[in-house]
């Protein structure tokens, strides 16, 4: 049983879209901010960085970090084929663009929506998110160009990656202009939520 520490419409959407794609037990809990928007205590004692998502596995301990995760939920549940074998070729591409959405994509993310978090002087604010903004274009222009002809990134089989990315991409600053610009991009995010389990996650996060 695991039990997933999650917010609507945070990066605990992908590892709740894998749990549910993997059908097994699992309870997602949403945790509350206090009114300074600060995380509860009872929680920092779980995750001291307070952040979401962190996961508690059926032994007990506590996992945090998105995409060390989505790599680990994938190699359990082999049968569900969301992982290459570590020896095949396609391992690489595959642990490629997930460690490049969680060390690019997602700290733009972070910077564009909590831009005051990035400087002890408030009058930086603005610059700090017209940069991340920017860099977050780059990010996922980079991306579809590494991309071959889909619908996902290893081709015609989804793995964890796609479910990341998809979410990644779903906090872009304008999805519709993402997806005209880039319309491999849209059929990755189409064919991932074309799964009625992970649809059904990413209503209940407010995702397109
Ligand atoms: N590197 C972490 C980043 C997690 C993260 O920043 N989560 C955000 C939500 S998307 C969070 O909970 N931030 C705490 C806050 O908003 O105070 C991961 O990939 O799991």
């Amino acid at each position: 049983m695991f039990t997933l520490y999650a917010r609507p419409a945070a990066g605990s959407a992908a590892v709740e879209a894998l749990l549910a794609h993997a059908n097994t037990a699992h309870e997602v809990i949403d945790v509350p901010k206090n009114a300074d928007g600060s995380a509860p205590s009872w929680f920092l004692k779980l995750n001291p960085r307070g952040e979401v998502p962190t996961l508690r596995l059926s032994d007990d301990s506590i996992m945090t970090e998105s995409a060390a995760m989505m790599i680990y939920l994938a190699d359990l549940f082999p049968s569900k084929e969301l992982a290459p074998a570590a020896t095949s070729r396609q391992r690489a591409p595959y642990l490629r663009w997930i460690v490049y959405m969680a060390a690019n994509a997602y700290p733009s993310d972070l910077r564009m929506y909590y831009p005051e978090r990035y400087s002890t002087d408030p009058g930086h604010a603005e610059g700090v998110k017209k940069k991340a903004i920017n860099d977050l274009w780059h990010d996922l222009a980079v991306f579809n160009e590494g991309l071959g002809d889909g619908p996902f990134i290893l081709g015609k089989t989804m793995t964890a990656a796609d479910i990341y990315a998809a979410m990644l991409l779903s906090w872009a600053p304008d999805v519709a202009e993402l997806f005209a610009r880039h319309p491999r991009l849209k059929g990755l995010y189409d064919s991932v939520a074309a799964h009625p389990e992970i649809r059904r996650v990413w209503d209940r996060n407010g995702m397109p």
